[in-house]
């Protein structure tokens, strides 16, 4: 049974920055799906992008993995030998979960659970590299060199899935996505002063960059193919695949 998220149910008098700890870890599940539009869409598209650009031998990235959506899905749709799965977060809360949870599927594919800044990571020899709404909350000032990284770790051919929740260059359509969204989550059960709190928790620790901003930071690291292949409201998903050797 997964627990319902009521965590801004009731006035906080406080109200401080949003983290991931075990009150979050306990209600995720719940919590991303009524959240985030098009989730569940998003993780069935990492699996099969998954299928098409692992490559034998090779890594496969899950990089703020949360309790394993993706590493579970690319799990279930690796159909290349001899590769692993390596997923990273930086709570432990969500990384206790993640291991039971994964656990719980019978699989021939290792998975290594880390408990790291992604930031501080080595990738290396990837064939596909996942921040499903993981960069969002990364410093503005770091994303930059943590692309840069994951363009380097990637092999030729191999794929980024990034995906965020963007804001708009058009300040009336920002407005006018911004609002569906809420009406999104109204429409999940979310009140107005659930919607208003998590709001206000994010703040200062959900940074949005516009799709152009990542779409020129992507090729100024190197990625010679990149656009988006999903958009719901303000949020969305892009791929960046690094040029196969004999383009
Ligand atoms: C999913 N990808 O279900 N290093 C490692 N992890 C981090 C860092 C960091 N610097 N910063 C944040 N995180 C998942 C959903 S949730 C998105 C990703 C959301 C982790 C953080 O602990 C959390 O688990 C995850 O990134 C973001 O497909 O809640 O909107």
């Amino acid at each position: 049974m997964q627990s319902k998220d009521h965590i801004f149910a009731a006035p906080i008098a406080q109200l401080g920055d949003f983290c991931f700890d075990q009150n979050v870890a306990e209600v995720f599940p719940d919590m991303i799906k009524r959240s985030v539009p098009g989730y569940s869409n998003i993780i069935s598209a990492i699996g099969m992008m998954t299928t098409r650009f692992a490559q034998p031998h090779s890594q496969l990235y899950d990089l703020g993995c949360s309790l394993g959506a993706a590493t579970q899905e690319m799990r279930r749709n690796l159909t290349q030998t001899g590769c692993a799965i390596i997923a990273v977060d930086n709570s432990a809360a969500m990384l206790e979960r993640a291991t039971s949870h994964l656990a719980t599927f019978k699989s021939e594919v290792p998975v290594t659970l880390t408990e790291a800044d992604i930031c501080d990571i080595e990738i290396e020899n990837a064939s596909v590299v996942v921040l499903n709404f993981t960069l969002q909350f990364i410093a503005p000032d770091k994303r930059e060199a943590l692309l840069q990284k994951i363009y380097q770790g990637l092999n030729p051919g191999g794929v980024l899935i990034l995906s965020e929740k963007f804001i708009s260059a058009d300040d009336t359509v920002n407005e006018l996505l911004i609002d569906l969204y809420h009406d999104f989550k109204r429409a999940n059960g979310y009140s107005e002063l659930e919607v208003s709190q998590k709001r206000t928790a994010l703040e200062n620790v959900l940074r949005p960059d516009t799709p152009e901003h990542h779409k020129e930071r992507l090729a100024r690291v190197g990625f010679s193919h990149v656009d988006m292949w999903f958009q719901c409201f303000n949020f969305g998903s892009m791929v960046a695949i690094k040029q196969a050797t004999t383009e």
